[in-house]
C-alpha cells in the first residue's frame, strides 16, 4: 500500500469552484460564460491566495510572538517561474483545482497556460533564490524573501532571420498578476542624494536631495505540506509627487511626470548582466532601494509600533543573507540606522551589524565581483560612504594588530587609495558579515584558496561551504508527473517530496530490469510529450527515437558552448568528408537554450553560429536525420520544467574552476539525464555520489588549467594537433554556416586561434574521444537506463531542503517554528 503524505487539501472540490464562481462575478465581474481561461486563472488564483490567507497570519504572528529568529533572503533576482500550479501543489490543492475547473467547463491545462512567467532573474543565481523560499517554508523556517518587483524581467529572446538573437522588452505585469498583493499602506521612505550634516554633539544628519517611495508587493510562499506560508516581499519604486500639476497646466505634458518616471526607473527592468556588472548609477540605486526598504520593514514588523526598540536584540529576530554582492550595501545601511536613526554608538552598532549578515558568494570570475567608485557612492550615498570609510579604516586598524605585512593590508583594502578610489563589495561582506560561503565544495575551497585567500588566512572561521540545490517540489514533482508516480510507487511512499535522501531506496531498483524499463518508458513518453510541445511552440519537428542531448544554461565563454558546437561541426564534417558514413552514427538530437547579455558581443555571435549550424545541418540530406540541432529561443523556467525531464544527456562542460555550482546539473541528474561534464562545480559532488562509472568525465582539471596558463597557452597548437578540430574550425571560417561568408565568424574564429581564455581548444580532444563511451552505452538502453535510474537514486542531496539545513546548521543557527 502506498503511503500518502502529501498535504491535505483545505477545500472540496465544490468549494474550490464556488469559490471561482465567486471571484469571477466580484473580481473578475464576468459571469463563468463570458469568462475566458486568463479569467479563470486570475479566479482560482485569488481562490488559492484565500485559502493560505489564515495560514500566513498565522506564520507571521507565530514568527513575531515566538523565539525562532527569522531567515531575511536579501536578493536582487528571484526566479520564480509560474506560481499556480506550484502553490497548488504545495498548499494539497492540484487535484481540486483540476475538477472544479472541469466542471466549469473550462481544461485545466488552458487555465495554467494563462498564467505569464514572471522571470525576474537572470539565471542560477536567481533560480537558487526561489528554490530556497521553497524550502524555507517548506521545512517552516520564518522567511522573508527580500528583492525588486522589477516591472520589466530578464527581455524576451528573439531570433532574427539570420540567427542573431534580438532582445525584447518582457512587459510581464501587462497583464492580470493575481499573486502578488501591493500593499501601499505599509510603504518605506528611500532616500538618496544631498549631504551630511555634522551637528555640535558630533552626530551626524543626513539630508537627502530626493527619495523614492518603496511600496511592497507580497507574494505568499506557501510550504509543501508544512502548513507555513511564508511572504517574498518585492518592493516597487513609487514617485511621492507623481505629477507637477503646474508643468502640466502649462501645457509641459512631458515634464509633468517628468518625477514620476524617474522614481520608477529605480525598479523598471532587471539588469540583464550575469556575472558582469555594469557600472551604473542606477544599479546601484535599485540596490540601496530594495535593501533600504528591507532593513526598515525588518524593524516595524519585529518591533512593532515601538519608538525606541532595543535593537540589541535584531540579530536574535532575525539574520540577513546577502545573495552575492548586490545587496551588500545594507551593511552601511544598517550601521547607519542605528547610529543616526537610533542613536547606538559605533561598536554596539557594529555588533549588531555583524551579527546580523552573512554572505554567499556566487562566481568565481574576478570581473563578476561588484566594485563601486567612491564617488558614485558619495553621490548617491554621502553617509553610506563616510561609513564605509570609517569600516575600512577600523579594518585596517584591526589587520595593523596582527603580523601581517604590508602588501597583504594593502591587498585587503575595502576602499581603495588611489586617484579614483573603489569600495570592493565582496570584501565589504567578507568583513562585515559573520559568515562567507562558496556554493559548492569545489567552490568554497577555490574561494577561500584564491578569489578571498587573505580572509580566509586572516578569518578562517568565517569561511564555509553550503553546496547548492533545487527543489524537488517543482523540479521533479510538477516537472516531471510521470517520473514522481514511479518514485512513488518503486518507494511505497511519497515522503520523498520532502525527504528526498530516500530517492536511495531506488537503488535496488535498479537491478530490477522490470522496473528499469518503466524507467526508460517514463522517458520516452517524457521524449514525446516534449516533441509535441516544440512542436506547438516552436514549430519544431523533434524524434523521439534520437538521442536528447541538452545544454541549457547562459551562453558565457566559460560555460564553452563553443565546446559543444565545435564537436558537432567536427561530427558533420566526418559525415561530409565521408570519414564516417551517416549511417553509422547514432542519431542525436541537439538542443541548446541560451540567452546571452546583450553587450556581449562573442557570446551572441555564438548564438548565431549555433542557429546556422542547425539551419544547414537539418537541411542537409546527407545527415539523413541523425544529427538534429534545435536552440528553442527564451530560454525560461517554463521551458526548463518541459525540457529536462525529456533529456538523456546532459551537457555540464565548463572549464574547471570557473563555474561556481551549476544548478541545472541537479535538475538533470534527478530527473534521470546522464552527464557528460568536467571536474567543475557541483559536477565534482554529483559524480561522487552517483559513482564515477555514471558520469561520463572528461577535461582538464583545475590544477592542469592552472599549470598551463602559467605554462602560456597556445590555442592554434590544438587546431594544429587534432585534425579533426581543424575541420570543425575552418568550416566555421569557410563560410559554410553563413551563406558563403567567410567575414561573418572571423572575431569567433580569431579568439579561438589566439585567445582561448577558457581553453576550449585544449580540451576538445577529450570531449570528442568520451562520445564514443557515451553513444557506446546509449546503444545499450537497459545499461543506459539502469546508469540513469542510478544517477536519480543518488542525488536526494541535491535538494534545496538539504542546502538550507546546512544553512541552518552551520550560518543562521536557527530553525522551524515551534
Ligand atoms: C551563479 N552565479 C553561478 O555562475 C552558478 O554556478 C551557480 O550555480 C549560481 O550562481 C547559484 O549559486 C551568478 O549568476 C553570478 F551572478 F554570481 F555570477
Amino acid at each position: 500500500m502506498t503511503e500518502i503524505t502529501a498535504p491535505k487539501s483545505p477545500v472540496t472540490t465544490a468549494e474550490f469552484a464556488d469559490g471561482i464562481r465567486e471571484q469571477l462575478k466580484y473580481a473578475q465581474g464576468v459571469t463563468p460564460e463570458q469568462a475566458t481561461p486568463a479569467d479563470v486563472y486570475v479566479a482560482a488564483s485569488l481562490v488559492v491566495r484565500h485559502y493560505l490567507q489564515d495560514a500566513w497570519f498565522k506564520t507571521q504572528q507565530d514568527m513575531v510572538n515566538g523565539n525562532t529568529k527569522a531567515v531575511g533572503y536579501l536578493s536582487a533576482e528571484f526566479l520564480m517561474g509560474k506560481q499556480m500550479r506550484n502553490a497548488l501543489l504545495n498548499a494539497g490543492m492540484l487535484d481540486q483545482f483540476d475538477e472544479a475547473v472541469e466542471s466549469l467547463g473550462f481544461n485545466p491545462q488552458d487555465v495554467i497556460d494563462a498564467e505569464y512567467e514572471p522571470a525576474l532573474g537572470n539565471g542560477g543565481l536567481g533560480r537558487l533564490a526561489a528554490c530556497f523560499i521553497d524550502s524555507l517554508a517548506s521545512l517552516g523556517v520564518p522567511a522573508f524573501g527580500y528583492g525588486i518587483q522589477y516591472k520589466y524581467g530578464i527581455f524576451r529572446q528573439e531570433f532574427d532571420e539570420n540567427g542573431k538573437q534580438v532582445e525584447k522588452p518582457e512587459y510581464w505585469l501587462a497583464n492580470e498578476e493575481p499573486w502578488g498583493r501591493v500593499d501601499y499602506n505599509r510603504s518605506q521612505r528611500v532616500n538618496f542624494g544631498g549631504k551630511v550634516i555634522t551637528h555640535a554633539d558630533g552626530s551626524k544628519e543626513w539630508q537627502p536631495a530626493w527619495s523614492v517611495r518603496a511600496v511592497p508587493v507580497d507574494y505568499m510562499v506557501p510550504g509543501y505540506a508544512s502548513g507555513r506560508v511564508n511572504t517574498l516581499r518585492l518592493w516597487s519604486a513609487r514617485s511621492y509627487d507623481e505629477f507637477d500639476l503646474a508643468a502640466f497646466n502649462r501645457s509641459e505634458y512631458m515634464e509633468a511626470v517628468t518625477p514620476q518616471v524617474a522614481a520608477e526607473n529605480i525598479s523598471k527592468i532587471l539588469y540583464p548582466e550575469d556575472s558582469t556588472p555594469q557600472g551604473k548609477a542606477l544599479r546601484l540605486e535599485q540596490q540601496y532601494f530594495f535593501v533600504a526598504a528591507s532593513i526598515h520593514d525588518a524593524i516595524r514588523v519585529f518591533y512593532p509600533g515601538q519608538d525606541k526598540p532595543d535593537l540589541t536584540t535584531f540579530p536574535d529576530k532575525i539574520c540577513f543573507q546577502l545573495n552575492d554582492t548586490h545587496p551588500v550595501i545594507g551593511i552601511p545601511e544598517l550601521m547607519r540606522v542605528l547610529i543616526d536613526e537610533y542613536g547606538y554608538d559605533w561598536d554596539t552598532a557594529w555588533d549588531i551589524t555583524t551579527r546580523t549578515f552573512n554572505y554567499t558568494c556566487h562566481t568565481l570570475l574576478p570581473e563578476a565581483l561588484e566594485v563601486w567608485p567612491a564617488d558614485l557612492i558619495g553621490e548617491l550615498l554621502p553617509r553610506h560612504l563616510e561609513i564605509i570609510k570609517a569600516i575600512n579604516t577600523n579594518f585596517l586598524a584591526e589587520l595593523a594588530t596582527k603580523t601581517l605585512d604590508k602588501a597583504k593590508i594593502d591587498r585587503m583594502r575595502i576602499l581603495t587609495e588611489g586617484e579614483n578610489p573603489q569600495v570592493r563589495m565582496a570584501y565589504l561582506a567578507s568583513a562585515g558579515g559573520s559568515h562567507v560561503n562558496g556554493v559548492a565544495e569545489l567552490h568554497s575551497e577555490l574561494l577561500k584558496d584564491v578569489t578571498l585567500r587573505d580572509f580566509s588566512d586572516i578569518y578562517p572561521g568565517k569561511f564555509t561551504n553550503v553546496t547548492n540545490g533545487v527543489t524537488p517540489r517543482r523540479f521533479i514533482r510538477l516537472a516531471n508527473p510521470r517520473l514522481s508516480a514511479l518514485i512513488t510507487e518503486g518507494l511505497g511512499t511519497d515522503k520523498w517530496l520532502s525527504d528526498l535522501e530516500m530517492l536511495k531506496g531506488l537503488e535496488p531498483l535498479a537491478q530490477d530490469d522490470e522496473f528499469v524499463k518503466k524507467f526508460a518508458a517514463v522517458k520516452r513518453a517524457n521524449k514525446e510529450d516534449f516533441a509535441a510541445y516544440a512542436k506547438r511552440e516552436y514549430g519544431f519537428e523533434l524524434n523521439p527515437d534520437t538521442m536528447f542531448n541538452t545544454m541549457v544554461k547562459r551562453l558565457h565563454e566559460y560555460k564553452r558552448q563553443s565546446l559543444k558546437i565545435l564537436a558537432l561541426i567536427a561530427r558533420y564534417a566526418d559525415i561530409k568528408s565521408g570519414r564516417i558514413s551517416a549511417d553509422d552514427v547514432l542519431p542525436r538530437t541537439v538542443i541548446f537554450g541560451a540567452k546571452a547579455a546583450p553587450g556581449y558581443y562573442l557570446a551572441k555571435m555564438t548564438i548565431q553560429l549555433i542557429n546556422n549550424v542547425a539551419r544547414v545541418v537539418n537541411n542537409d540530406p546527407d545527415v539523413k536525420g541523425k544529427l538534429n540541432v534545435y536552440f528553442p529561443w527564451n530560454y525560461n523556467v517554463r521551458l526548463a520544467q518541459h525540457l529536462i525531464p525529456a533529456t538523456d544527456l546532459d551537457e555540464q562542460i565548463s572549464q574547471a574552476g570557473k563555474e561556481a555550482s551549476g544548478t541545472g546539473n541537479m535538475k538533470f541528474a534527478l530527473n534521470g539525464a546522464m552527464t557528460v561534464g568536467t571536474l567543475d562545480g557541483a559536477n565534482v559532488e554529483i559524480r561522487e555520489r552517483v559513482g564515477a562509472e555514471n558520469f561520463f568525465l572528461f577535461g582538464m582539471t583545475v590544477d592542469e588549467v592552472d599549470k598551463l596558463y602559467e605554462d602560456g597557452y597556445s590555442p592554434a597548437k590544438y587546431y594544429e594537433a587534432d585534425p579533426r578540430l581543424k575541420a570543425a574550425i575552418d568550416m566555421v571560417s569557410d563560410g559554410t554556416f553563413s551563406n558563403g561568408d567567410r567575414n561573418t565568424y572571423a572575431p569567433l574564429v580569431a579568439d579561438w586561434l589566439t585567445k582561448d581564455w577558457f581553453m576550449t581548444l585544449a580540451d576538445f580532444t577529450a570531449y570528442t574521444e568520451i562520445q564514443a563511451d557515451i553513444e557506446a552505452l546509449y546503444r545499450d538502453p537497459l545499461e543506459w537506463n539502469r546508469k540513469a535510474l542510478l544517477n536519480v537514486a543518488n542525488s536526494g542531496y541535491f535538494s534545496s531542503d538539504r542546502s538550507i539545513e546546512d544553512y541552518l546548521e552551520r550560518i543562521w543557527h536557527t530553525g522551524p517554528l515551534a
